[in-house]
C-alpha cells in the first residue's frame, strides 16, 4: 500500500467528471489537492468539497492544456503551494492528466478542422505538455505516479470516432514510451481506460444539446465518474513496486463498443 496521507495529487480537468470525483476520493485519504482546469467558480466548488470530505489542502487554478504557457504557469503555481518557501524542491506524488474529451461525432467526410484540432491539443498534446512540465518534480520521488485517463476508443475505433479514437489511442502510446523512458525512476506510468461513463463527455460531445447526449445512456447502466475516482485511487495506492500498466473498465452492460444491453423505456 502506497498511503496517500498528506501526499501531493494534482488533478487535470478536475472541474466536472472523473476529476472532480476523483478530487472528492482522493480527498477522503487525506490527500492535497491541486485542481486545474478552465471553469475557475466550478474549481472551487469541487475544492471546498474536497476540504469537507478531509483533504488537508485543497487548491484550485486556471489551466487550459491547450497552452504551453497555461501549463507552465500552473505548474509553477503548483510548486509554490507544494513548498511556498522553497519551490525549487516541490515534490509531486501523483499526476493525474485526465483533462480530455471529444468533440462531435461527425464521419471524416464531414469533420470539422476545430473540431480535430480540439480533441488532439487536449487529449494528446495536452498530456505531453503538463507532463514535461511536472516531471521535474516528481524525479527524485520514486513511487510517485503518472495516470493518464485514456478510454475503451483507444482500443478500438468506431464510425464519427475517427479523431477521438485516434487521440486515446494516442494517450496509450504516450503512456508505454514514458514508461520505457522513466524505468528506473521508480515512477510510475498508467492507463485508466474507461468505456461509457455518464458525466459531461456527451453534452460536451454534442456541444450543449442535452438531449442527444442524454440518448447515449438512454435504457443502460453506464460507469459514474464514482467508479473511475475509486480506480484512480487504487491505482495510486499500490505498492511502489507495484504499475498498473493498463486498466479496461467498461460497464456490465457494455460488452463491446458496439454492443450495449438496453433496457426498454
Ligand atoms: P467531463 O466533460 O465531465 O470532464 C472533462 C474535464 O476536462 C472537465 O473538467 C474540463 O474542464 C476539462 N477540460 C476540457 N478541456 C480542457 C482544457 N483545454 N484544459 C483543461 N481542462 C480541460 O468528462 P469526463 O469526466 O468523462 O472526462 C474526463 C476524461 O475521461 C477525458 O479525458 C475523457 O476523454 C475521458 N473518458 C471519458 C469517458 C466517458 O464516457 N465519460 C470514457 C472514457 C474516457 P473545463 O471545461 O472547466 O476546462
Ligand atoms: C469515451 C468512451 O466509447 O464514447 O471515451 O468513446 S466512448
Amino acid at each position: 500500500m502506497f498511503p496517500l496521507k498528506d501526499k501531493w495529487i494534482l488533478i487535470t480537468g478536475a472541474s466536472s467528471g472523473f476529476g472532480a470525483a476523483a478530487g472528492r476520493a482522493f480527498a477522503a485519504h487525506g490527500a492535497r489537492l491541486l485542481l486545474g482546469a478552465r471553469r475557475l467558480e466550478r474549481l472551487q466548488q469541487v475544492a471546498a468539497e474536497a476540504r469537507q470530505a478531509g483533504a488537508p489542502e485543497a487548491h484550485a487554478h486556471v489551466l487550459d492544456v491547450r497552452q504551453t504557457a497555461s501549463v507552465e504557469a500552473f505548474v509553477n503555481w503548483a510548486r509554490s503551494r507544494i513548498s511556498p518557501r522553497q519551490p525549487a524542491d516541490a515534490r509531486l506524488d501523483v499526476l493525474i492528466n485526465n483533462a480530455g474529451g471529444a468533440h462531435g461525432l461527425d464521419p471524416v467526410a464531414q469533420g470539422k478542422d476545430e473540431d480535430w484540432e480540439a480533441m488532439l491539443q487536449i487529449n494528446v498534446l495536452g498530456i505531453l505538455r503538463m507532463t514535461r512540465a511536472a516531471l521535474p518534480l516528481m524525479e527524485r520521488n520514486p513511487g510517485s505516479t503518472i495516470i493518464n485517463v485514456g478510454s475503451l476508443a483507444g482500443h478500438v475505433a468506431y464510425e464519427g470516432g475517427a479523431a477521438y479514437c485516434a487521440a486515446k489511442a494516442g494517450e496509450r502510446q504516450i503512456t508505454r514510451a514514458l514508461r520505457l523512458e522513466l524505468n528506473g525512476t521508480g515512477i510510475r506510468v498508467c492507463s485508466v481506460d474507461p468505456g461509457m461513463a455518464e458525466t459531461e463527455f456527451s453534452l460536451v460531445r454534442f456541444k450543449g444539446d442535452a438531449a442527444r447526449a442524454q440518448q447515449v445512456y438512454a435504457g443502460t447502466q453506464p460507469l459514474t465518474a464514482e467508479d473511475i475516482a475509486e480506480i484512480l485511487v487504487w491505482v495510486a495506492s499500490r505498492p511502489p513496486h507495484v504499475n498498473i500498466d493498463e486498466l479496461l473498465v467498461k460497464p456490465t452492460d457494455q460488452a463491446a463498443i458496439h454492443k450495449v444491453h438496453r433496457r426498454p423505456a
